[in-house]
């Protein structure tokens, strides 16, 4: 079998670290593209130059010229500014926006048959940016955000309750924004439902909702309370890890099911928009989107989150984006 070539376009933080995992894990050859001269060269060749101590055997080509995307099987977008201390997600809208219709039509002419990954932020926006630009089948198209949030989720379970973080599996639905939805009802330590364990430890039913509350509010804001440590940048580390789990389901077709900004066309009410929910990722992509049954409150925090969404997308459509 020929190998994967796997196309990252932005060699920021996120593109430097993803290249990094793609040439540990050897998934395939991996070409960073970005406009700054020689960057994404230098990067490569510092990555090529670990192989022998890695053991990894991959080409690792870092360019300025799109013709080095031609054919990849695989995209991944991590072009655009990243946030500022203070600053939203969706205040990058607007500079993200241009950026990510340049890289569209890029990748539309030089990977036509590929699946894309966006990682750019405001991510739902920009994700709905790429597809309407490149007319790509929806299927092909999916943004990461939630496996990164359902993995902070667990993070802050498995510190809490003194278990594993290999047996929390935690869900959140909605936009890749504060108004996320960590869903407490589907989030469990080995089937065990997290809140009967929060219950057991403080003994008290109204302390362990009040702890689930602080992790709740700690993961919608786990990505700035990064940006507020860091100072210059965004989270790069995780959301590196958590799209390469995405590529991975899609390269080797594991079917596995991630929380991913999918396209939804009456799923969950919603019709002709992208949002965080969960899907099974194969061979082609976003191959199913599963439903959950939803309390009329988590109904209402999704359809919250989902208004988000369209609003920003509507303020690209102002943009005339
Ligand atoms: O979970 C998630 N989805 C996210 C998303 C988690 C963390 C970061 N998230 C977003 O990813 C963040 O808000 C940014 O919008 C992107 C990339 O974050 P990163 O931390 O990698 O930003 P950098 O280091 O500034 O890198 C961005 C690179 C930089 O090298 C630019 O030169 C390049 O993007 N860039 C371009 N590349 C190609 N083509 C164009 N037009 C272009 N413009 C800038």
């Amino acid at each position: 079998m020929p190998r994967k070539k796997i196309s990252i376009i932005g060699g920021g933080q996120v593109g430097g670290v993803l290249t990094q995992l793609i040439a540990q894990k050897q998934l395939g050859d991996v070409v960073l593209f970005d406009i700054v001269e020689d960057m994404p060269q230098g990067k490569c060749l510092d990555i090529a130059e670990a192989s022998r101590v890695d053991g990894f055997d991959i080409k690792v080509t870092g360019t300025n010229d799109y013709k080095d995307v031609d054919g990849s099987d695989l995209v991944i977008i991590t072009a655009g500014l990243p946030r500022k201390p203070g600053m939203s997600r969706d205040d990058l809208l607007t500079t993200n926006a241009q950026i990510m219709k340049t890289v569209a039509e890029n990748v539309k002419k030089h990977a036509p048959n590929s699946i894309v990954i966006v990682i750019s932020n405001p991510l739902d926006a920009m994700v709905t940016l790429f597809k309407n630009v490149s007319g790509f089948k929806t299927n092909k198209v999916m943004g990461q955000a939630g496996v990164l949030d359902s993995s902070r989720f667990a993070t802050f379970i498995a510190w809490e309750l003194g278990v594993s973080v290999k047996d929390v599996n935690a869900m959140v639905l909605g936009g890749h924004g504060d108004t996320m939805v960590p869903l407490v009802r589907y989030t469990n330590v080995f089937g065990m439902p997290v809140m009967e364990l929060l219950e057991r430890k403080y003994k008290d039913k109204a302390k362990a909702e009040e702890v689930m509350k602080a992790m709740v509010e700690r993961t919608k804001m786990a990505g700035g309370e990064v940006v507020k440590l860091l100072k210059t940048g965004s989270a790069f580390y995780s959301p590196a890890s958590s799209s390469i789990a995405m590529a991975q389901s899609i390269l080797f077709d594991e079917k596995r099911v991630f929380p991913v900004c999918a396209y939804l066309d009456g799923e969950y009410g919603v019709k002709g928009y992208f949002v965080g929910v969960p899907a099974v990722l194969g061979a082609n992509g976003v191959e199913k989107v599963l439903e959950l049954s939803l309390s009329d409150e988590e109904k209402a925090l999704l359809d919250n989150s989902v208004n988000a969404v369209k609003s920003l997308v509507e303020d690209m459509k102002r943009l005339g984006l």
